[in-house]
């Protein structure tokens, strides 16, 4: 695995296997790899002969109160996973490579940054997305991987790529979840035991309206109160939003047809966490 610290490092190796006549697949990352990293690194070898992977803790997407100083990293783990499942190039930029000073440009999401995460974290996608093209302009992959386990920021992506024109194709591959249900994340680690074991509602809560759903259930109220039984049993984590949301618009619907995605964002502890569900998928 060839690795890189600088845009001029990363754009040379890219340009080397574009000689080669190789397709580019790209999947980007804040690093403390887990196995739901790893196989969307598996989706992009589905695509493209040479696979990039960038670790970059983004600090634009972080509000002044939340966990980037204390957001996990693991250089060398991570290194050592990204090369065990064949990633080509790992590009690990420093803070002062990406931004060697402050930013005169970013980009602006569309109206759907306002709602769900974008509601409760002010400025996290014109975070996202600013450090998001900006890589993609770094790397010029044909394709990129994202996970549905961030439905929102997949679906901010692909509007972007579409109304920018950025040529690269989006590829959104499926939740990874530990063999209980619980949809791995790097901040899973922050989790005390009694912690972890309460987070499994997050899951449960979204399974129930999935189970509810598969019975013929189509009313949002009814399968969100179903969603919500589950969540009544474990009082001690804090709810921000669980929700029934069109697959494309992620705009609120009161009929769920399949293709619908159910979401939920909860705080365990001082964890923020988040997950979601294609409903009929
Ligand atoms: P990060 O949280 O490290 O996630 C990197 C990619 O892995 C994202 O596309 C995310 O959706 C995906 N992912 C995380 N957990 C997953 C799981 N359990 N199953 C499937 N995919 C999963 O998301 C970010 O970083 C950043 O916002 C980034 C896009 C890199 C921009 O800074």
């Amino acid at each position: 695995m060839l690795t890189a610290e600088t845009i001029a490092a990363t754009r040379a190796a890219v340009a080397a296997a574009r000689t080669e006549g190789k397709r580019i697949g790209f999947v980007p990352t804040m690093g403390s790899l887990h196995e739901g990293h790893l196989r969307l690194v598996d989706e992009a070898r589905r695509h493209a002969a040479f696979v990039v992977m960038s670790i970059f803790v983004n600090p634009l997407q972080f509000a002044p109160t939340e966990d980037l100083a204390r957001y996990p990293r693991d250089p060398d783990g991570d290194a050592a996973k990204a090369a065990g499942r064949g990633v080509d190039l790992l590009f690990m930029p420093g803070v002062g490579e990406m931004y060697p000073r402050e930013m005169r440009a970013e980009v602006i999401p569309c109206a759907l940054h306002r709602r769900w995460e974008g509601a409760v974290r002010p400025g996290h996608f014109a975070g996202v997305l600013t450090v998001v093209a900006k890589l993609l302009n770094i790397v010029q992959p044909d394709i990129a991987v994202f996970g549905q386990k961030d439905v929102q920021q997949a679906t901010l992506v692909r509007a972007m790529v579409e109304d920018l024109a950025i040529p690269t194709t989006i590829v959104v591959a499926p939740t990874t979840r530990e063999e209980d249900g619980l949809a791995m994340s790097s901040r899973n680690s922050y989790l005390s035991r009694d912690e972890r074991r309460r987070a499994l509602a997050l899951s449960r809560s979204l399974f129930a309206m999935r189970d509810s759903f598969a019975r013929g259930e189509r009313r949002a109220d009814a399968l969100l109160t179903a969603g919500r039984k589950v969540l009544d049993d474990e009082p001690t984590i804090a709810i921000d939003y669980l929700a029934l949301a069109d697959g494309m618009t992620l705009e609120p619907v009161e009929t769920a047809e399949k293709g619908t995605v159910a979401m939920i964002a909860a705080r365990v502890g001082k964890t923020r966490l988040i997950d979601n569900l294609i409903l009929g998928a």
